[in-house]
């Protein structure tokens, strides 16, 4: 009955063509550990505060158990939709089994779980993190290719939250492209939990370590920029021109990663968008009015180097 009432309420009021105050939604963010996340935040809380949708926001500071207490609150609290940007792949069943029983639908945004029962949520909004480790490699091998004619390199890799979808993916994807090359291999692969202060801190390890100093082509491929900017504080730090002596590579493609490249600081960024929240909303007030949606629905991204990082700069900082 509630859902009944709910729907056809949802009907008229899409009909009406405005839900002002009349859905809410819990987002049950996982963390605030990098750009990306922050500038994904800010497009999830300034797009529901356009259309007048109640958000109950929580932010799980990257635990598990912190997401699935939130998830578990808004059911308690009879929220219409919930979004869930899950900082782990597995471990979802459970609490999503319980949200379907209650009769509230689930839209994934960003990472995706690991599930075999897909009508456990309604619908995955956000990015093939196996394109982009596939963008990354493959923009790598261009550039050793037009460096020195030869694909030839030593990889260390700063690895995103051990377990993440955007962890697993983009080390898939990249490790696909550069398995064509043999003389280009992944020397070296920790996690840096996709921060800053992480990253700087397993680049300090890798400096260190006899890989470093075998390694002739030293190759920094991070899954997320911030990771990235931090193990350039390391590089510089220890003396290194990270610009003229290492090839560098970043996702997410946020401002300061422009900037890096702008300053010949860092090579490349292969983009990630976080600006979800349009989507993310178009999406729950079609689930609401009782609309069919797409089960995935992927953002569209590019790579970014040193040729227009520069130039682009400006419009970047007006975007994340
Ligand atoms: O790339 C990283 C963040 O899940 C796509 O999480 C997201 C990733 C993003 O911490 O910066």
């Amino acid at each position: 009955m509630r859902k009944l009432l709910a729907s056809v309420l949802g009907i008229a009021l899409a009909a009406a063509g405005t839900f002002a105050g009349e859905i809410t939604v819990g987002f049950a963010q996982l963390g605030a550990e990098s750009m990306w996340r922050t500038a994904n935040t800010d497009s999830v809380k300034g797009e529901a505060a356009r259309r007048g949708i109640n958000l109950v926001f929580s932010d799980a500071q990257q635990k598990q158990e912190n997401q699935i207490k939130a998830v578990r609150s808004f059911i308690a609290q009879g929220v219409d939709v919930i979004g869930l940007p899950p900082v782990v792949e597995s471990g979802w069943e459970p609490v999503l089994r319980e949200a379907q029983e209650a009769g509230i639908p689930v839209i994934l945004t960003d990472r995706r779980v690991d599930t075999s029962d897909e009508s456990l949520y309604t619908a995955f909004l956000g990015s093939n993190f196996i394109t982009e480790g596939e963008n990354a490699g493959n923009w790598l091998v261009r550039e050793l290719m037009g460096r020195y004619g030869v694909v030839k390199g030593e990889v260390f890799e700063l690895v995103g939250t051990v377990g993440a979808a955007p962890a697993i993916d983009r080390k898939k994807g990249f490790e696909a492209v550069i398995a064509k090359h043999p003389n280009l291999n992944i020397v070296k692969s920790q996690s840096g939990d996709f921060t800053r202060a992480k990253g700087k801190e397993v680049m300090e390890a890798f400096i260190k370590s006899p890989e470093w100093d075998k390694a002739a082509t030293k190759i920094i491929y991070g899954h997320n920029d911030d990771m990235v900017l931090g193990a350039i504080q390391a590089i510089e730090e220890a003396g290194i021109n990270p610009g003229k002596e290492c090839i560098i590579i970043g996702v997410d493609a946020i401002a300061d990663a422009f900037e890096a490249i702008a300053q010949g600081k860092m090579h490349c960024t292969v983009e990630c968008n976080p600006l979800l929240g349009p989507q993310l909303f178009d999406m729950v007030e079609a689930v609401v009015a009782g609309k069919e949606v797409p089960k995935t629905v992927y953002s569209i991204e590019g790579t970014y180097d040193y040729y227009c990082a520069e130039a682009l700069l400006p419009w970047r900082r007006t975007l994340y």
